[in-house]
């Protein structure tokens, strides 16, 4: 599928250090590319129903930020996400609208392409809709069906059976609390909350989850080879990941809710598909809250990315606001957080644009700083201080200077 078009990225002289990121899985710094030239990056991609709000914009230019580190230390970078184009939460809100759910996806997608070409995110190499890979799932789950890793569940209500995945049968590249560490009973929580179903009977382990839904009066279906339905959500990463990147790849990103089960259940499809693990690295970015709240489309507390620019806002500050928090870290925004970005906003143009004489001898150093801050672990609030200590101690903005804010930030100043 078509992604956005990407902004520019201006080539800077000079070499970065290779990023290391935080690893989920190992609680550890990692260099996920292990020392190799080409960078592989997955991230989820958004449930097309509802417009693109802060938190997703977080996540995006968090591993926006991670490409352009890697591009910056000189290597390759592909990366693939996907578009959970058919699903539950999407097509519960088809029907509570009354509209049909394709329109809603493409109406949405279209969405959040502007949302990141405004904010200047680069698009993948790869997007994906899982509508369009069902065959691939399909096929994916029979192999893994004559493997042993997933089985059949009575479906009284369809034609066919549900299959699901047998999170208990050996694989050699992973057991079950891999990715996430946690306790059984926290999965099983978690599981309940995020799109599992540990209540549904004749299942072999509650925290076993769906793979294939077979067809049921009144919901989208595709002819396959195990049969009428559609792909389960965990499976659709694992299969496009591997296709479109190969295993393992260096990072596989999104938000900390998709922790368990999500980023589990993946890594556990990937190791039964190829006997690999899925990533290096499993990078996970916070929530962000509103009044009080983690900013959600299904609990309707949304500040979106077209709200706050049909109010006027500059892209840049949203850019700015945002950069201005950890990656890591659950924060909470606040009105506030715009109005001090477009303040730091202004500055900053007025410093690129020469409006205040300042010396020129150490942007250079000033360079390094934002590419060493930007390198360890993406800490882009170092890196905005890092700008705001060469302003405030009289140091020039050099032309070279600018176009690394631009290429590592993706702010252009004026
Ligand atoms: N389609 C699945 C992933 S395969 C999905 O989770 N879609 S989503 O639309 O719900 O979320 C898209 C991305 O935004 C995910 O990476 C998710 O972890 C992240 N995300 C969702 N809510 C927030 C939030 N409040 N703060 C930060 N990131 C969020
Ligand atoms: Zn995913």
């Amino acid at each position: 599928m078509r992604a956005w078009q990407a902004p520019s990225v201006p080539d800077v002289p000079g070499a970065a250090p290779r990023p290391v990121v935080h690893d989920t899985a190992t609680g550890n710094p990692v260099d996920p590319t292990q020392g190799e030239e080409r960078a592989a990056l997955y991230v989820c991609g958004i449930t097309p129903y509802d417009a693109t709000h802060l938190g997703h914009a977080a996540t995006y230019l968090a591993f926006d930020t991670l490409g352009r580190a890697w591009r910056d230390a000189g290597l390759d970078v592909e990366y693939a996400q996907n578009v959970t184009d058919v699903d539950d939460p999407l097509l519960e809100r088809a029907t509570r609208d009354g509209v049909d759910w394709r329109e809603l996806a493409a109406s949405q997608i279209d969405l959040f392409r502007r949302d990141m070409e405004s904010l200047r995110i680069l698009p993948p190499d790869d997007f994906v809709a899982v509508t369009d890979e069902v065959d691939r799932v399909a096929e994916a789950v029979a192999f893994l069906q004559e493997t042993g890793s997933a089985y059949e569940v009575p479906t009284p209500d369809a034609e066919g059976e549900d299959l699901y995945f047998d999170v208990n049968h050996p694989t050699d590249a992973w057991s079950l609390g891999d990715e996430s560490g946690l306790d059984r009973e926290t999965m099983l929580t978690l599981a309940a909350e995020r799109g599992g179903d540990p209540e549904r009977p004749g299942k072999r382990d509650p925290l076993d989850p769906l793979l294939w839904r077979a067809a049921r009066d009144g919901e989208p279906s595709w002819d396959s080879e195990i049969g009428p339905g559609r792909p389960g959500w965990h499976i659709e990463c694992s299969v496009i990941a591997g296709d479109r990147l190969g295993l393992p790849i260096s990072v596989q990103g999104g938000g900390s809710d998709l922790v368990f089960p999500h980023h589990e259940m993946s890594a556990g499809h990937a190791a039964a598909l190829a006997h690999q693990p899925l990533a290096h690295a499993f990078v996970h970015t916070g929530m962000i809250a509103y009044q009080g709240t983690k900013i959600s489309k299904s609990l309707g507390n949304l500040v979106t990315v077209r709200g706050l620019l049909d109010d006027g806002a500059d892209p840049r500050a949203i850019r700015l606001a945002l950069l201005s928090h950890k990656y890591s870290d659950d924060w909470e925004w606040f009105d506030a957080e715009l109005t001090s970005a477009t303040t730091r906003l202004a500055t900053w143009d007025a410093w690129a644009s020469g409006a205040s004489a300042g010396h020129a001898d150490d942007a250079a150093d000033v360079a390094s700083r934002i590419r060493a801050r930007v390198s360890d672990d993406l800490d882009t609030p170092g890196a905005v201080a890092a700008v705001d200590t060469a302003i405030a101690g009289g140091t020039a903005c050099t032309p070279e200077l600018a176009d690394l804010i631009d290429a590592l930030l993706g702010i252009r100043l004026a």
